[in-house]
């Protein structure tokens, strides 16, 4: 039967050009790209799209709008991750660095692009800088891509080796009055003082680093990051896409985490299935540490140590969403480890998704709500469900049943805040997660039956125009679906 079906698909497809797709794939191995495009990896790119989801142009679009916003005379430079090494030289899986990314598409470590401002039909110039193809790294690490795909595939106008970084910016700063840079250490610690010598430090390690950092000194860079943020903060329809099917991955693999959860298990097993789960739907990562707490470990807001035992009759707080094709989700789901809520579990759950519900539904640009007035919305919302099952409120007492803030905006990072006011107005095409919590310590200021739970429930949402999508709508979350989940009576076998 199979053989039959497997002769059948060869006939189709032997008339049509993606025959000799597959024909071609199976001979690019291994890849003569440094990263997946579509001649190598048609599965995963279409023939059209740079990374998977996302068109070429779309990208080209990006730098035009970030170009076209800055001031005549500037110049921009956006800096790529670097490896990370977990001891020695055993080094993490790479993530690019995310702005560069959104800029490029381009996924190797230890490269950099220069944006110049000019007056050319393109209305910028491009350099990109990277390794460039090294038969002796080759063989250890594979390809990486080859300057003249640097400017085919990605439409530089000039690629060149890394090393002559610290000299062309050398020779092209003075040029302009306007440089935007983000010095490597300013995206890690904000906290520390960063200097423009760590920047050429990191980027050359080289002796005439010092002579770029005058250039760059007397220029006075600015920071890029606010630029390449405020056109992050609003998704386009690709972007839209990939964040649902993110999202829809995670969803699902909450669901049936839930069906798999037992009493007895581990919060570490939970938290490997759930991972595995999402890797086999094609997630690259988890966006962040998982957060697998059971029974009163919820009241520990970023409990991740993940290393105890289920018991009964404990609720199971999951905070974990995947990475996919660039872009993170973010989901949080609380539930009975036995399948069924008890009474007081139940009430508490029903109070937190009656005031989350009711946030949801104003994430539109019709409510004109910013961040900071969503917050305070969540708090009177569960000021008045607590109120409504029995809690005194004293001064201080609310803060402490929910220290957190309701949401953050979501995209190519977990948390795109860092550059996003909580005092701007909720937009159409941004994604933000909606997450309001009660966790009730073991105080005598707080109803017994009520002490040790902590639920949160988080779903991400897309602002509309007139009305919130919820992309996170595969996650159960109404009570008789999360009981159906953990019972194993919702349609998991559709995953
Ligand atoms: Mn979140």
């Amino acid at each position: 039967m199979s053989f039959r079906l497997v002769k059948n698909r060869t006939f189709i497809y032997a008339s049509s050009r993606s025959y000799a797709t597959e024909i071609s794939n199976a001979s690019l191995k291994p890849s003569p790209y440094g990263q997946p495009l579509f001649q190598s990896h048609s599965h995963l790119i279409k023939p059209d799209e740079l990374t998977p989801g996302i068109h070429a142009q779309e990208y080209e679009d990006r730098r035009r709008s970030l170009m076209n916003r800055l001031p005549d005379n500037s110049l921009v430079v956006s800096l790529a991750g670097t490896i990370k090494y977990m001891s020695g030289k055993i080094f993490y899986k790479f993530r690019q660095a995310s702005d560069f990314w959104y800029l490029t598409g381009f996924e190797e470590p230890d490269s950099a692009v220069v944006l110049e401002k000019n007056h050319s039909a393109r209305g910028y110039r491009m350099t990109l800088f990277s390794s460039g193809s090294d038969s002796n790294k080759e063989q250890w690490d594979g390809a990486n891509t080859t300057f003249a795909d640097a400017r085919r595939v990605f439409q530089v106008d000039d690629a060149r080796h890394i090393d002559d970084f610290p000299s062309h910016l050398r020779s092209v700063v003075h040029q302009y009055s306007n440089v935007y840079v983000d010095l490597p250490s300013s995206r890690t610690r904000r906290t520390s003082r960063t200097t423009t010598k760590s920047l050429l430090k990191y980027l050359s390690g080289r002796s005439e680093a010092d002579l770029v950092v005058e250039s760059l000194g007397k220029s006075r860079p600015k920071p890029l990051a606010p630029e390449v943020g405020r056109l992050r903060a609003i998704k386009s329809a690709s972007e839209q896409k990939l964040m649902r099917m993110a999202a829809d991955i995670s969803g699902r693999a909450h669901a049936k985490t839930m069906r798999f959860t037992r009493p007895g298990l581990s919060e570490a097993a939970l938290a490997a299935h759930f991972n595995y789960l999402c890797s086999l739907s094609g997630a690259q990562r988890l966006a962040y540490v998982p957060v697998v707490a059971s029974g009163p470990n919820a009241l520990i807001i970023h409990y991740t140590h993940n290393n105890q035992l289920i018991s009964q009759e404990e609720l199971i707080l999951v905070d974990a969403g995947c990475e996919y094709n660039g872009y993170a989700s973010d989901i949080t789901r609380t539930y009975p480890a036995d399948g069924t809520f008890t009474p007081p579990q139940r009430d508490l759950y029903s109070a937190v998704l009656a005031a989350q519900k009711a946030l949801v539904a104003l994430c539109h640009e019709g409510s004109n709500l910013t961040l900071h007035e969503l917050h305070r919305k969540s708090c009177e919302l569960l000021r008045q469900e607590l109120l409504q099952l029995g809690f005194q409120l004293h001064p201080g007492d609310l803060e402490r049943l929910y220290p957190h803030f309701i949401s953050h905006p979501i995209g190519i990072d977990l948390h795109e805040s860092d550059s996003f006011s909580r005092s701007g107005s909720l937009k159409a095409g941004m994604v933000v997660t909606v997450e309001p919590g009660i966790y009730v310590p073991p105080s005598p200021a707080f109803p017994k039956h009520y002490h040790n739970l902590g639920i949160r429930i988080e779903d991400e949402v897309l602002v509309g125009k007139e009305h919130p999508v919820v992309l996170s709508a595969s996650a159960p979350k109404e009570i008789v679906d999360v009981e159906g989940a953990c019972q194993g009576s919702l349609g998991l076998e559709s995953f």
